[in-house]
């Protein structure tokens, strides 16, 4: 990439850069450049910087996870393009599994995706080829084949940068939902339990560093942190700053 890094668009041009670049190499779905439009332009309404209100669901997520029996990460094209290395990194602190879950799912992505997470350190990666054998109840799509020994049998799912209707599916298999969704009205961000609205690029460091603060924290101070996070008036106040131009 040669935008230099002084340049007032860097961070934001280096994204492109990343999906394109993604795209080229068969990570990124050719839909995933137009999701990754649809996120800059809510980006641009909550300033491009992370709200007291993400940092507020940061915390709720992150206390969730580390009182999660089972956690699973489940990661995408743009995921993967825009931060394996970190996320990899959050799997790590969090002692969570890494699945791949893939809407335009192919054998070919699902493997590049693999290799690119476990050449950034990943243990073991679930939910490539076979491995991926069971089904999310109402999930017709290729979005809801799930590892029985990854997402079907977590607790606690996190699922960064989508969109649909599996979220409300997992809800209904009795799990709970982490989303980070730049679109506050999206069905994912409606539904989930916790919502992160801001970008996964700032997101992401942002759960690794609370994680790390968080590690010798009780687990009753943590399931305080849980219950007293509210979803509905976190998302209410997030939609209402992007009405009124922050
Ligand atoms: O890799 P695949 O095959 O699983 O496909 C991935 C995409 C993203 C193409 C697929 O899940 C999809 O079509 O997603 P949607 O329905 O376009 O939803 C993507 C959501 O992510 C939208 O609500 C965007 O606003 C949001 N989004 C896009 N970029 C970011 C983001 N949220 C956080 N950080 C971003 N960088």
């Amino acid at each position: 990439m040669d935008i230099p890094p002084m340049h007032p668009r860097y961070k934001s041009l280096r994204e492109r850069y990343l999906l394109v670049q993604g795209l080229r190499d068969g990570i990124v779905a050719e839909a995933g450049l137009i999701a990754h439009g649809r996120g800059e332009a809510f980006d641009y309404l909550l300033g491009e910087e992370t709200t007291p209100e993400a940092v507020k669901a940061v915390k709720a997520a992150t206390a969730m996870l580390l009182l999660s029996e089972n956690p699973v990460i489940s990661v995408n094209g743009n995921t993967t393009a825009l931060a394996s290395k970190e996320i990899v990194e959050l799997s790590r602190i969090l002692n969570a599994k890494l699945e791949v879950n893939l809407f335009h799912r192919t054998r070919e992505r699902e493997e590049k995706i693999q290799e690119i997470l476990l050449n950034n350190g990943a243990g073991r990666v679930y939910g490539v080829g076979e491995n991926a054998s069971e089904k999310i109840p109402g999930i017709d799509s290729k979005r809801g084949k799930i590892d029985p020994k990854g997402i079907q049998s977590s607790d606690v799912v996190f699922v960064p940068l989508e969109d649909g209707d599996r979220t409300e599916a997992l809800i209904a298999m009795g799990k709970k939902v982490i989303a980070v969704d730049l679109n506050p009205l999206s069905r994912t961000a409606q539904k989930a339990t916790v919502t992160i609205v801001d970008n996964i690029t700032r997101a992401i460091p942002k759960l690794m560093e609370t994680a790390t603060g968080y590690r010798e924290t009780e687990q009753g101070k943590l399931s305080e942190m849980v219950k007293e996070f509210n979803n509905k008036k976190n998302l209410k106040q997030i939609i209402e700053k992007m009405r009124a131009g922050i």
